[in-house]
């Protein structure tokens, strides 16, 4: 079984990513062998980046990923733009790809926001390069978070489109699949919206590099309602629950489990535990991460191998996927 995901080194990894992407991938990893962890920093450049911030957040990216447990020699981990046929089989997706399928990505209207006309052709374009990430290694499984399902039906779609035109059963179909107890942390300032790497404010989130006192204030500073007790109402309540949602995925308690820990007790006594719950997990990993970037040489190596590992995988597609296209 061939399982692929990957996140864009966009900015600090936060506890989003972690809880509805990285844990998943760590448990998959136990039992699989065929799983691939992408930085998909192709990706990254939809939007404008850097160029010596996005160097460092890959770097910073991979040590997340390997200080959350994902093996480098066990799985694939590299980064997308140093395997181009990632890019190649997206041009050839992006002309059998029907614009009004691009038309209905909900993320493209999020990031581009009222200035639609100014966004990239790359941003528009997203879904089709992540259809092809996903069905240049012919993935069975991508483990990503609810804001993504949108993205995997369309590269299935993708998959069928290639197939009728060419009629072939070339590509099969991908499954969507997401953490069980997680489906979206959202924003620890404002409950309807996504926590977000890119997020202007800090305080949105927290990061994978956070210190304890950082976490601590930002869980303490998180906004909550006046509403008595602790109970979990994502319409009436939504930061009261996203804060019971990220200790539910934290801990693997239900939340009716967490709703009656809590029933008789004060909010500060549910922030702290909360605070308490994310730092006992946390901190290994930021410990880890600031190791693990001590040698860059060595994360750079990683790379470099696993992108040979991941180039020979993806040009066998390639090829077939030439030669059923018409290409000499
Ligand atoms: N808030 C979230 N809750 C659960 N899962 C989340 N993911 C992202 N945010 C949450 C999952 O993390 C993986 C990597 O996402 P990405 O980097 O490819 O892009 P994204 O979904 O757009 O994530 P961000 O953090 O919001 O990045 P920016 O700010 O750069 O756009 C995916 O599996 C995603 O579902």
């Amino acid at each position: 079984m061939t399982i692929f995901s990957g996140i864009q080194p966009t900015g600090n990894i936060t506890i989003g990513n972690y809880l509805g992407a990285i844990k998943n991938w760590v448990e998959m990893q136990k039992t699989e062998n065929g799983c691939i962890f992408c930085i998909v920093d192709s990706h990254a450049i939809t939007v404008p980046q850097d160029p010596n911030i996005l160097k460092e957040a890959i770097l910073t990216t991979l040590a997340a990923y390997i200080a959350s447990g994902i093996d480098a020699e066990k799985s694939i981990v590299y980064n997308q733009s140093k395997v181009h046929q990632h890019t190649e089989l997206a041009w050839i997706f992006n002309c059998i790809t029907p614009i009004g399928w691009l038309n209905r990505m909900t993320q493209f209207k999020d990031k581009a926001g009222k200035n639609k006309e100014k966004a990239s052709a790359g941003l528009y374009t997203y879904p089709v390069l992540m259809a092809a990430d996903i069905l240049l290694f012919h993935a069975d499984k991508v483990p990503v978070g609810e804001d993504q399902k949108q993205h995997v039906e369309l590269a299935r779609d993708i998959a069928g489109a290639f197939n009728r035109r060419f009629d072939v059963e070339y590509f099969s179909m991908p499954e969507f699949i997401t953490n069980k107890t997680t489906t979206r942390i959202m924003s620890l300032r404002d409950g309807t919206k996504k926590m977000s790497k890119s997020d202007p404010s800090d305080m949105s989130r927290i990061n994978l590099t956070d210190d304890n006192d950082t976490i601590s204030k930002k869980i303490r500073k998180a906004t909550t309602d006046s509403i008595e007790g602790i109970y979990f109402d994502e319409e009436q309540r939504p930061e009261v629950s996203n804060l019971i949602n990220i200790y539910a995925a934290f801990t693997g308690k239900s939340i009716a489990a967490i709703v009656e820990h809590f029933t008789s007790k004060q909010n500060n006594e549910f922030k702290q535990e909360l605070i308490d719950i994310i730092i006992a997990e946390i901190q290994p990993i930021r410990e880890k991460i600031i190791k693990l970037r001590q040698h860059d040489d060595h994360l750079k190596e990683i790379l470099g191998k696993n992108a040979e590992k991941a180039g020979l995988l993806a040009e066998k597609t390639i090829q077939e996927v030439r030669d059923l296209v018409g290409f000499l």
